[in-house]
């Protein structure tokens, strides 16, 4: 057939089921937005930066496990995508980004100049080392090729992000294509894990003190069911990274803890002191192990399941890799293992509920003046079963939800892991929510990435999104200040001097939101029933804290995981 470049790409799009595509208009991808509009029923969700659109893809890819797709113009808009596409890649979220280029006749090429179009940016050669991989398209005839292998390697293997750099003049003109199909994943080959099974399951039984770790690489095969069946089976407590807190509901026996730099401190003292750590879909990075890599590897034994070799035996060393797509290996497990009895080991069960009763974490902070973050998190929660999930953004308020979240069996819990981009939640939660078909969404946030993406708020009226956001407002851009504390004598520079915040009620309501700021304890419960007074609406909680209140525990830079502040003083300079 012959068919306009830009309306294929809607007629693939629509044979991928994509259901949504977010952007910020430009003349570079108006005849993309164009066709989307005449033949699909793609819902085309206009944003208010470039930023939001690639972190909505983030969210919506990693909820779905198919890709989100975005739009950018040529030059800024393009530009603007880049830290959400950073962000897909660390946290292996597929999505498609798709970014208008000025005409190639206009393009410099090899020129010694820096440009020959208005807003001629070489996005590719940015954005390639952040994506699985990025396309420069130079002939029309090549785009249907180029659509399929983007699509395909944006969803096999480890997910990830691909960019697609599109000149004007390509789209507007007819090519000959076939109707496109449905793309599907590389399927994974059937590796025989045997032989590594069977040392597993030895090591398991031989273990007085064994630990899983679960991380993201469980969200990412999309495994859960499966690795809930897994630790029933073997019944060994489970201890989770920041992007696997949702991999296991909080009430769930097996569940330990979030471990990490600011981790439950009972977590860290179990992954500390188990003899055996499976750790599942995890990477063991500096902000799970601390600096003392030796130390974290002492006296005990660890096997490491991942999809890539890459990720093996890179910081912590001697670890037994299974290197296999982790769905398959938890399947494998159960198949193999299923008639075999593991006993529960009851001292060491017992050992870490004493320590979870020694250090509760709504007692790190000791006296709070006002309202203490880690019991607002814990009565959020047990107020917020309605909604899907929770978008954290970065800071102090990202550590308290993690420490403190209590999480069903449902409801996921997504943030910027890797990249760590202050201004996440926002849009975020708009992509989560879309991917939910507009179910609500708890957003928590702080004073100083709210105001990053703050303008989301506008299409989330437009949208009509129950998306339902807590500021924790301190005033001040506490994580940073945290570490000004530590390091730098309690010089505040740029972090609390220097600095302000509005009020974010206010705000909301020239949103036409309705907002409501609370600051004492006794006002909690009833903010609460508030905020889900109507679940099918946005809502706004702005919550006044001790603008000195830190997060707490906290692993100081060179010191074991077992030894956390404020009880070990930090050494030597450790990164936020
Ligand atoms: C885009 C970006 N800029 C800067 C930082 C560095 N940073 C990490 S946490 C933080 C403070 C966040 O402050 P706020 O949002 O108020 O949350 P709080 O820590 O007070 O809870 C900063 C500036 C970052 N992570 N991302």
């Amino acid at each position: 057939m012959k068919i306009k470049v830009s309306d294929y790409i809607a007629d693939f799009l629509h044979a991928q089921e994509i259901d949504c595509v977010f952007e910020m208009a430009g003349g570079m991808i108006t005849h993309i937005l164009d066709s989307l509009h005449r033949r699909s029923k793609i819902n085309i969700i206009s944003v208010h930066h470039e930023q939001s659109a690639s972190f909505a893809v983030d969210a919506h890819g990693r909820i779905t496990g198919k890709p989100g797709v975005a739009l950018a113009t040529s030059g800024p808009g393009a530009t603007n995508l880049l830290t959400g596409i950073g962000s897909c890649y660390f946290d292996s979220s597929p999505g498609l980004f798709i970014t208008g280029q000025v005409n190639l006749h206009e393009q410099k090429g090899d020129g010694k100049i820096r440009q020959l179009g208005f807003q001629e940016t070489d996005i590719v050669s940015m954005a390639e080392p952040i994506t699985k991989k990025c396309f420069r398209v130079i002939t029309a005839e090549s785009i249907p090729a180029i659509l399929q292998e983007a699509y395909k390697i944006c969803i096999s293997d480890r997910p990830g992000p691909v960019l697609i750099d599109l000149p004007m003049n390509l789209q507007r003109v007819e090519i000959e294509a076939e109707v496109p199909q449905k793309i599907l994943a590389n399927k994974y080959k059937d590796i025989d894990i045997l032989s590594e099974l069977k040392q597993l399951v030895e090591a398991i039984k031989l273990a007085k003190r064994p630990l899983v770790l679960a991380g993201a690489g469980i969200n990412c095969a999309q495994a859960k069911q499966e690795f809930l069946k897994f630790i029933e089976l073997i019944n060994i407590p489970v201890v989770t990274s920041l992007l696997g807190l949702d991999v296991l509901a909080f009430d769930h026996p097996l569940r330990v803890g979030f471990i990490g730099s600011y981790g439950n401190r009972w977590a860290n003292i179990a992954l500390g002191t188990c003899d055996l750590l499976l750790v599942i879909g995890s990477r063991l990075d500096i902000r799970q192990t601390g600096a003392d890599t030796k130390g974290f590897a002492e006296n005990k034994k660890i096997f490491q399941v991942d999809c890539l070799s890459e990720e093996v035996n890179n910081r912590v060393l001697n670890c037994i890799p299974i290197i296999v797509d982790i769905k398959f290996f938890l399947e494998m497990f159960i198949k193999n293992c299923e008639e075999i009895k593991f006993n529960e080991p009851k001292e060491w069960n017992n050992e870490i509920k004493t320590l979870q009763n020694k250090w509760l974490d709504i007692k790190e902070l000791g006296e709070v003046k006002g309202i203490n973050p880690n019991y607002f998190i814990h009565l959020l929660s047990q107020y917020s079963k309605k909604a899907i999930g929770y978008v954290a953004d970065v800071g102090s308020h990202q550590m308290w939800s993690a420490q403190s979240l209590e999480l069903t069996n449902n409801q996921r819990f997504i943030t910027s892991g890797g990249m760590g981009a202050m201004g996440f939640a926002l849009p975020a939660s708009i992509g989560f929510s879309f991917a939910g078909y507009k179910t609500p969404v708890v957003v928590i946030a702080g004073d100083g990435g709210f105001q990053l993406n703050i303008q989301e708020l506008q299409t989330i009226v437009r949208n009509k999104l129950p998306i339902k956001i807590i500021i924790l407002n301190n005033k001040n851009l506490g994580m940073i200040r945290q570490f000004q504390d530590s390091y730098f004598e309690g010089r505040y520079q740029s972090t609390y001097w220097g600095y302000s915040a509005p009020n974010f009620e206010a705000i909301a309501k020239a949103y036409e939101i309705s907002a409501k700021t609370i600051s004492a304890s006794d006002e909690i419960i009833s903010a609460l029933e508030w905020l889900w007074t109507d679940p099918n609406l946005p809502a706004l909680l702005q919550v006044m804290i001790d603008p000195y209140l830190n997060v707490y525990p906290k692993i100081a830079f060179g010191k074991p995981i077992t030894e956390m502040e404020p009880f070990s003083k930090p050494i030597e300079m450790e990164g936020t």
